[in-house]
């Protein structure tokens, strides 16, 4: 077969050009199923009892009545299964001695938290199981509730696990230099304690499990961002080989880590279709997802800082107490230490000290979300960055320009002990300024504040950093994780030359069958729609380490750039024998090959899959296949960085906050898809904003979560949220083949402390040096009048 006539396909550039999302057509029209929409026949319902008690020891459970009701099927205890359900897995020992108290997925003798799953029902439809719910009876020992962290900690605590003996899960300490002498040394101390308030992820969809028996095997289809480690982690707990388990995770609405998880109820599920030998089926429901799918932060920050009276930075101290819940869930005792590297932030200085305690609570388990343990730290030292620049009276920008790292100065070994390979803080930061408008609001500021408005205004700063693309698989031994950080991905050249890309990532929301097509037409030199994306099927795209840590990109692109550069080498060889020239003089632009220098027509890559394909005369040692994988591993982080400002007015007399202006401007290296990105950030700053102004989970003092609805919890809606401006700048990673830099969790690390600061910048003639978060009108009040009466 020869080439054929040269044809004109769109090969244009793709990368950096905004294409709107190929997913969103079936996503926002309701043609897509989502995992609740599946429903293999004969499918039975599942409904979970759930403790109504934080803490107490469970003594009968009578099920009998349960049992006889209407369309029951089964109904089981934890006792029913306690022989083959397991303990759910932690994959991160962070220390050798760390206590990690079994995890069955069902309570058996003791409940630790409100909402633990003490027996379910299995029933025809969803109604019969939750009606069969009320029919068991529990009997309950009440045990003391354990919320506080420091009462935790001290000495005759009540226990959360009374075999452990303690309630500390572990302490990790991290230094770096000498910083007794540091601080010895310096002229201003500043000393403060934040509180990182317990968070609710709140994905737009609920967690969701099916699952079906079939021949040799079971297919869980599941509302998770990690089909890849769920299939093994199931695997490892319930002892089915893992080659029997196909996990699908259909399109996800959302998960912001809640879905990096393995989850009782998903080895509850296998566990009930082995027995039942039926395909069974669960989704929560919105209260129940509050009190069941793991929260975040929950932390008590002890920070101080120490300087020169010109500002240069000497020494950092951070002493965490980090509340875990009851349990150690997938990654929970490691979330704190991917903050503990980026507390000395974009900054220099001479030594850093970082401890963290982990403390066992009767509260549902902390893991993952959004930033995990990065938003902390950011927030900690871009809040005491402005304290220390009230201290030294000095403008908060100011302070960060004398101490950051210079454009100059990269790569740059910080005093945690990260490498930061390129950025550009002083660009950044001047962008944001000028699109701010830094200097007239600060003069508005001073009027204001002269003629003793009621309303203030407060200017927030926040110059972050944060490490993704999680992560060089080197590190994660290092920092004791239970897995590496590769990612793989494959390149199917079909005969007609169009493209199926399969990735080990596993978007939810992240739109990566766009970025991923725009990444294999401009490798390949085909167009953009001729590339589907598949994944999310462990049956079809069998290798992957899943999406987090906005690693999919940097990671996941990154593997596919090598499946592609390695298919483009097989049709090198090829086109050669087609064209009758050496490789060597072969040129490849565009989808083409072309012989250099010469007027001798080419062949597309797609002309030459076909002739692959045929097969009629191949190279010599030639297969006919165009196909290849690759997996990478990452040398390093990714470190986005910028600056984000945010100017807020303060009611004085209401304590009521309003966003007047926000202004982000992010550095992630080369953009493939810039609308992807501005989606991303805008996404990340409604969360971040969410911490900072509006969202808590309370408990009272049984530990019943009394925010266990959207009328109770507060999310920001889009009528909270002011228009963003938000610009880029660019400074290549050299990290990855890309140039990228992450972008999923950016928006959130960045704001926290740039909305708090302003806040407490509004309020600084008062005397007011922090506001809690969530910073509600009745807080700001408070502060407004604890203040008033210190004076
Ligand atoms: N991107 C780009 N150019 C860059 C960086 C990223 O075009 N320089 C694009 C990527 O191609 C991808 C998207 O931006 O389409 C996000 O990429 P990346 O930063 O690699 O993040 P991940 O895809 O790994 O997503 C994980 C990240 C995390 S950790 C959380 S939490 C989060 C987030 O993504 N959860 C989300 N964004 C979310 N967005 C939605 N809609 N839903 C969630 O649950």
């Amino acid at each position: 077969m020869t080439a054929a006539p040269e044809s004109t396909p769109d090969t244009s550039p793709q990368t950096g050009r905004p294409l709107p999302r190929k997913e969103d057509a079936r996503l926002l029209t309701g043609r897509t199923r989502w995992t609740d929409n599946i429903e293999p026949p004969g499918t039975l319902h599942v409904a979970f009892l759930r403790s109504p008690m934080a803490h107490a020891r469970i003594g009968n459970v009578d099920a009998s009545r349960a049992r006889e009701m209407p369309g029951v099927a089964a109904v089981f205890t934890g006792a029913d299964v306690a022989d083959e359900q397991g303990s759910l897995p932690c994959a991160w020992p962070v220390t050798e001695d760390m206590v990690t108290p079994a995890h069955p997925p069902m309570a058996v003798d003791e409940v630790r938290y409100a909402g633990e799953a003490v027996a379910c029902v299995v029933a025809r439809d969803p109604e019969s199981a939750a009606d069969a719910l009320e029919e068991i009876d529990v009997d309950y020992e009440p045990l003391p509730a354990v919320l506080d962290l420091e009462e935790a900690l001290a000495d005759g605590a009540d226990a959360v696990h009374a075999d452990a003996g303690t309630n500390r899960a572990y302490v990790w300490p991290f230094s770096n230099g000498d910083v007794d002498a540091a601080f010895a040394g310096a002229d201003v101390v500043v000393t403060r304690r934040y509180r990182q308030q317990r968070l609710i992820p709140a994905a737009m969809e609920p967690r969701s499990v099916v699952c079906q028996p079939e021949e040799g095997g079971y297919t869980m289809w599941s509302a998770t961002q990690i089909p890849h480690v769920l299939r093994l982690m199931l695997a490892t707990v319930t002892g089915i080989p893992e080659h029997d388990i196909r996990v699908v995770a259909p399109d996800v609405g959302g998960g912001f880590g809640s879905k990096l998880q393995v989850t009782a109820e998903e080895v509850l599920l296998l566990l009930l279709a082995r027995r039942l030998g039926r395909p069974v089926k669960w989704t929560e429901s919105r209260s129940e997802g509050f009190q069941t799918t793991h929260h975040g932060r929950a932390q008590i920050q002890d920070v101080s800082v120490a300087a020169d009276a010109d500002g240069r930075l000497r020494g950092l101290k951070v002493d965490l107490l980090a509340d875990m819940g009851a349990y150690l869930m997938l990654v929970t005792p490691g979330v704190p230490l991917l903050g503990a590297f980026m507390y000395p932030g974009i900054y220099k200085m001479d030594a850093y000290s970082f401890t963290c305690t982990g403390v066992f609570t009767t509260t549902m388990p902390t893991d993952a979300y959004r930033g995990a343990g990065r938003p902390e730290a950011t927030y900690a030292i871009e809040r005491i960055m402005g304290e220390l620049a009230e201290e030294l009276g000095m403008d908060p920008v100011e302070l960060r320009r004398r101490n950051w790292i210079g454009s100059g100065e990269f790569p740059y070994t910080t005093v945690a002990g990260l490498t930061y390979d390129t950025g550009d803080y002083e660009a950044a930061t001047d962008r944001a300024l000028d699109l701010f408008g830094y200097r007239e609001l600060r003069a508005e500021q001073e009027r204001r504040r002269k003629d003793g408005d009621t309303v203030q205004l407060g200017i927030g700063v926040s110059t972050y950093t944060e490490m993704c693309g999680i992560a060089p698989s080197r590190m994660l031994g290092e920092l004791n994780y239970g897995a590496g950080g590769w990612e793989h991905a494959s390149v199917r050249m079909l005969p007609s030359g169009k493209v199926e890309v399969v990735t080990g990532s596993s978007a939810h929301g992240q739109g990566h069958e766009t970025a991923w097509s725009q990444i294999a037409a401009d490798r390949l030199g085909v167009p953009v729609e001729d590339v589907r994306v598949l994944h999310g099927d462990t049956r079809v795209s069998p290798r992957g380490l899943d999406t987090y840590g906005s690693r999919s990109l940097v990671v996941g692109g990154s593997a596919l750039v090598h499946a592609c550069e390695r298919v483009v080498g097989k049709a090198r060889v090829m086109a050669a024998h087609m064209l009758e020239a050496s490789e060597d003089d072969l040129e490849f632009e565009g989808g083409r090959f072309r012989v250099r220098g010469t007027e001798r027509p080419a062949a597309t890559i797609q002309e030459v899959a076909l002739a692959v394909f045929a097969a009629h005369d191949l190279p010599e040692g030639a297969e006919p296949s165009l196909d290849s994988d690759a997996a990478y591993d990452p040398s390093d982080f990714s470190y986005p960085h910028g600056t984000h400002l945010c100017a807020v007015e303060v009611d004085t007399e209401t304590g009521a906050v309003r966003i007047r202006g926000y202004t982000a401007v992010d550095d992630v290296g080369t953009v493939i898809n810039p609308l992807i990105v501005e989606g991303q950030v805008h996404g990340g700053l409604a969360q971040g904003i969410g911490q900072a102004l509006y969202e808590e989970a309370v408990h009272d003092a049984d530990g019943t979560l009394v925010t266990a609805t959207m009328a109770d919890y507060l999310l920001p809606s889009a009528a909270d949220l002011p228009g963003f401006t938000t610009d880029r700048t660019v400074t290549p990673s050299t990290t990855n083949p890309l140039g990228s830099k992450g972008v999923g969790e950016a928006g959130t690390i960045a704001s926290t402390p740039a909305v708090v600061g302003a806040v407490v910048d509004a309020l600084r003639p008062f005397g007011v040096r922090d506001v809690p978060m969530p910073c509600t009108p009745e807080r700001v009040w408070r502060a407004l009048q604890e203040a008033r009466q210190a004076r």
